[in-house]
C-alpha cells in the first residue's frame, strides 16, 4: 500500500460530512491538506482541529467552485511546493430539493448543476494538468447510486451524478496513457447533513430518510476513499458503489 505521509491531497467541500471526514483520515495518515469550502469560519475551525489532533501542514481556501476564474487563479497560485497533489477529491455538492420534475425549483437545479457538475469540472481541469505534469495524481469523484439508476422526485440530482460517473469515464479514458487514477465512489445513504440541505433545512424530513435502517456514516465513505488512494499505483479503482446493507437501490429499502 502507498504511504501517504507528506502526499498533498486537496478536497472540496472539506467542512463537513464526507469531505471532512476525509480530511481527518487522510491527516492521520500524515498527509499534508489543501482544504475548500464557500464557508471558510467553519472551514478553518475544521483544519484547527485537524492541526491539533494531527499537526499536519493545511492550506484553506474560501472558494466557490463553480466560479471558474476564482478556481483557476487558486490553482495557478498554489505555492510550489503545494503544486504536486497527489489526489483531488471531489467531494463539494449535493441534493437541493425533493419534487417531481414538473415542480422542480429552477434555482435549486442551476445551483445542484453549478457544484457538483461545474465545479467538479473547473477544479480537475485546473489540477489534472499539473498531476500529468507531475507524473502523479489521483481524481477521486464523489458521486452517488443517484448517478447509476435514477429515482423518482430526483431527475436533476441524478442526473448531475450520472454526470460524474460520465466524466469520471471520459477522463480515465483520456489519461489513459498517464499515470493518473480516477475514481467515482457512488455511495447510497449516508447519513450526514447531506437531507438537511436537500429539504432545505428541514431537520424532521431529513431525519425520515434515515429511519429504520443503519445508514453509511461519513467515515464509511472516506475508509473507502482513503483504500482507493493507498493500493499500488498500478491499481485503479475504477468505481465502488455502497449502500448500508439494508438499501439495495436508490428505490428499495428495508426499514424496520
Ligand atoms: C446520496 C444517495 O440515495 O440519497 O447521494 O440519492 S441518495
Amino acid at each position: 500500500m502507498t504511504n501517504l505521509k507528506n502526499k498533498i491531497i486537496f478536497i472540496s467541500g472539506a467542512n463537513s460530512g464526507i469531505g471532512k471526514a476525509c480530511a481527518e483520515q487522510f491527516a492521520k495518515k500524515g498527509a499534508k491538506l489543501i482544504l475548500c469550502s464557500r464557508n471558510i469560519d467553519k472551514l478553518i475551525k475544521v483544519a484547527e482541529k485537524i492541526n491539533e489532533k494531527y499537526d499536519t501542514e493545511i492550506l484553506t481556501y474560501q472558494l466557490d467552485i463553480s466560479d471558474r476564474d476564482k478556481v483557476s487563479i487558486v490553482i495557478d497560485e498554489l505555492p510550489k511546493k503545494w503544486q504536486k497533489i497527489y489526489a483531488l477529491v471531489n467531494n463539494a455538492g449535493g441534493a437541493l430539493g425533493f419534487d417531481k420534475f414538473q415542480d422542480g425549483n429552477i434555482d435549486d437545479w442551476d445551483e445542484m448543476i453549478d457544484s457538483n457538475v461545474k465545479g467538479l469540472l473547473y477544479l480537475s481541469r485546473s489540477i489534472v494538468p499539473l498531476m500529468i505534469k507531475n507524473k502523479n495524481g489521483h481524481v477521486i469523484n464523489i458521486g452517488s447510486i443517484a448517478g447509476v439508476a435514477a429515482y423518482p422526485k430526483g431527475a436533476v440530482y441524478c442526473g448531475v451524478k450520472a454526470a460524474s460517473k460520465a466524466i469520471s469515464d471520459g477522463l480515465r479514458m483520456d489519461t489513459v496513457d498517464t499515470p493518473i487514477r480516477v475514481t467515482n465512489i457512488q455511495p447510497g445513504l449516508v447519513e450526514t447533513n447531506f437531507s438537511i440541505v436537500r429539504f432545505h433545512g428541514d431537520k424532521k424530513t431529513a431525519k425520515n430518510v434515515y429511519k429504520g435502517l443503519k445508514a453509511l456514516t461519513a467515515d464509511d465513505i472516506a475508509d473507502i476513499v482513503l483504500y482507493s488512494a493507498q493500493v499500488p499505483s498500478h491499481v485503479q479503482i475504477t468505481e465502488v458503489t455502497v449502500t448500508p446493507t439494508a438499501q439495495a437501490s436508490g428505490t428499495v429499502v428495508h426499514r424496520k
